[in-house]
């Protein structure tokens, strides 16, 4: 497979593995991983050139690490992000003293007013640097940073969890731990 193929299976699968496996006709178990060898097979009615090697490829070269392969490289999965209702398994985790949220300054007051929510997703994603925030936000118009005070938070009970490709979760941030960073 060429890049532009390499971009175009992995945008197809961020797809079909967060939002819509039936669109392949696989299945995900409860904790978001779908089994390799089928996926292939029906990934070559849109792919034809897609193989193993092709799909490790994908995998390593993706620029924000959307997904994982089990150890024996045997079932894939989706990172986060999906909104289908899967299971992670993610262990909660003692958060930095501040994450960052990258959106719209078209939202900022209704997120200090309401709080951050987590919209068509199952958390809010939050990020652990103001580069990686940027980006997050560099998808919207009027981009801009919201500072989180993640470690007050978490000292309140607010539970946090840290994906395999470093994306900070959590349920909702109360517009009080949220400052308007830049
Ligand atoms: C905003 C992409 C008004 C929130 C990215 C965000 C990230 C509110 C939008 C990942 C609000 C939801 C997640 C409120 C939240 N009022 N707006 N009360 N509360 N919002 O896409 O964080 O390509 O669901 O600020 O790079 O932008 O999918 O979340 O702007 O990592 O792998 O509502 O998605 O990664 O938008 O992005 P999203 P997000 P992937």
């Amino acid at each position: 497979m060429n890049e532009k193929e390499n971009k175009q299976l992995s945008k197809f699968l961020s797809y079909v593995l967060r939002h819509d496996p039936s669109e392949l006709d696989i299945t995900l178990d409860a904790n978001g991983w779908t089994e390799v060898s089928l996926l292939l097979q029906h990934l070559r009615l849109r792919f034809p050139t897609v193989d193993m090697e092709a799909l490790e490829y994908m995998v390593a070269t993706n620029s924000k690490q959307r997904f994982s392969f089990n150890h024996t490289k045997t079932m894939i999965r989706a990172n986060q992000g999906h909104s289908v209702p899967v299971d992670l398994n993610y262990v909660a985790q003692v958060p930095p003293t501040v994450l960052f949220h990258g959106t719209s300054r078209d939202f900022v007051k209704a997120i200090m007013s309401e709080g951050l929510n987590k919209q068509e997703r199952h958390h809010v994603h939050l990020s652990e640097n103001v580069a990686t925030a940027l980006q997050v936000a560099g998808r919207r118009p009027r981009a801009c940073i919201l500072r989180i005070k993640a470690a007050k938070m978490h000292e309140v009970g607010y539970k946090f969890f840290l994906t395999a490709n470093r994306v900070w979760l959590t349920e909702f941030v109360p517009p009080e731990f949220i400052e308007d960073e830049f």
